[in-house]
């Protein structure tokens, strides 16, 4: 079959990343013997037109529409992509009529949802290696797809989603080719000089109870590594065969499991590449030997999960570590000459004027590089704080979550916000 995919994803907030879930998506497809054709909206000028023109001259017989982020997850500027998104449906629709298929993070976690708001019939849940081959297989026939796994189809006024089927390990799977898309327009914010970021991922899944987070939902809870030495060869390749300087692994718990991580460290020092990374640490499992080894592996600056600074904040949110594990971790990777970034996660249940301050105060004391601050916490389904908000009477039963919602406590809402951009403005490298 001919299989044309989309990534309608056009938000720079942060970066210009790499479609690395299409390009997985792709590497698999081609491998199972059909034709692929790749279109990343981030750089059209005029995307219904853009799309248009690849399918006249491609003739898909399928079309694969990827769905990365659903909004920008701020409360006080928010952004919401869907109606963009439709955009691109109706511009397929308009001139194929080959089956339109969604796919990505944001629409497994709202797979009803995004299949109403834009009128499509069927998408994957999860991850698209495994499950949107088997979908081609029995679209390819003209067999009924109601079987395949993973699969939301829309029908007779309701959605059904299939189970996922088990996880498609990935390391079973070809690496993301990155041919598909030209490399050198990806960077980590389009105006600095840090040429040519490429995103990979050496794991997926996480099995922490994190009373706010998707990531379970997007990639399942338990964890699957990829072969370390096979990482290790994707990480030198950005660098010789796409003249990557800089790397950026997108996996949520780079440090679990340790072990797995030693192992990836020394796979990478046996390339010899200069390409300098960077990774997602989990305070809970940061312990200084793995540090090192990721320092000697040409890992320079590192994002510590932290959210809080507070004990009992900690705890509301389930983070499953301390405070005194985040000034470990934290100190720790300045020893090692890491450049930090830690996050501060405000307003979730349980947080007031003092909880704050001590957040606040805490940052202060480490002094991380950065510090990446939200006030407002998303409400996803499926998440505890989907019952906690709907226990407080923050959304109704039945709330279509598409829209964004988000939750802040009742002892902060007023102030936390104006509060929080003062202390950004009065320190460095604080963002909100
Ligand atoms: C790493 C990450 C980041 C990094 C990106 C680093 C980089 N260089 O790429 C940083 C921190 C910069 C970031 C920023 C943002 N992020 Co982010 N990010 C992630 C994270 C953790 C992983 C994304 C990733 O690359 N995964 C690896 C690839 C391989 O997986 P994948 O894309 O999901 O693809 C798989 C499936 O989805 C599926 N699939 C994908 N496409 C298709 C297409 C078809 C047709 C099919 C069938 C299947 C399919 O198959 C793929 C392979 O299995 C996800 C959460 C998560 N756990 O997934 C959030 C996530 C995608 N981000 C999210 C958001 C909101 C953002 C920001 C808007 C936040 C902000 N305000 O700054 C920005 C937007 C950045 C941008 N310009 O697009 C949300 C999106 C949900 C939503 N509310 O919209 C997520 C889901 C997190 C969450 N809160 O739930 N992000």
């Amino acid at each position: 079959m001919k299989v044309l995919f989309i990534s309608d994803n056009r938000c720079r907030d942060n970066l210009v990343p790499f479609p690395l879930g299409i390009a997985c998506v792709a590497s698999a497809t081609a491998q199972a013997g059909h034709e692929i054709s790749c279109l990343d909206l981030m750089f059209s000028r005029d995307p219904a037109a853009d799309t248009v023109e690849r399918i006249r001259a491609f003739r898909p017989d399928c079309v694969g529409l990827s769905l990365r982020n659903i909004d920008n997850q701020d409360k006080y500027a928010g952004e919401f992509y869907p109606p963009a998104a439709r955009e691109i449906a109706d511009a397929v629709r308009s001139e194929t009529s080959a089956p339109v298929v969604l796919g990505g993070a944001g629409f497994t976690i709202f797979p009803a949802e995004c299949l109403e708001y834009m009128d499509v019939e069927m998408g994957i849940v999860g991850e698209g290696e495994r499950s949107f081959v088997a979908l081609l297989e029995r679209l390819e026939p003209g067999a009924a797809v109601d079987d395949t796994p993973g699969l939301a189809l829309r029908r007779d006024g309701g959605v059904r989603v299939n189970p996922p089927g088990p996880h498609a390990w990935p390391g079973l799977f070809p690496p993301p080719e990155r041919r598909l898309f030209d490399v050198t327009r990806y960077d980590w914010k389009p105006d600095n000089d840090h040429p040519f970021v490429a995103n990979l991922q050496s794991r997926r899944g996480c099995h922490l109870r994190c009373i706010y987070c998707s990531s379970p939902t997007v990639e399942g809870r338990v964890i699957r590594v990829r072969e370390a030495g096979a990482v290790a060869d994707e990480l030198a390749s950005l660098q010789w065969d796409f003249g990557i300087g800089t790397a950026a692994f997108v996996d949520s718990l780079f440090n679990y499991p340790a072990q797995y991580t030693r192992e990836l460290c020394r796979e990478i020092v046996a390339r010899k590449v200069s390409l300098r990374w960077i990774a997602n640490l989990n305070p809970l499992y940061c312990d200084p030997a793995t540090m090192e080894m990721m320092r000697e592996a040409g890992c320079v600056s590192l994002s510590i999960g932290n959210e809080s600074g507070s004990e009992d904040v900690l705890e509301s949110l389930k983070k499953g570590f301390s405070r005194e594990q985040v000034i470990s971790a934290v100190k720790g990777a300045r020893d090692l000459g890491f450049r930090i970034n830690c996050f501060l996660l405000l307003g979730g249940p349980g947080e007031n004027e003092a909880t704050v301050k001590e957040s606040v105060e805490l940052m202060e004391e480490l002094g991380p590089d950065m510090v990446s601050v939200t006030v407002g916490i998303r409400i996803y389904p499926g998440c505890e704080l989907h019952d906690i908000a709907l226990r407080e009477g923050v959304i109704e039963p039945g709330q279509n979550l598409l829209y964004p919602a988000f939750y802040i406590s009742p002892e902060t809402e007023s102030w936390l916000y104006p509060y929080m951009r003062e202390v950004c403005d009065a320190h460095a490298g604080w963002n909100l």
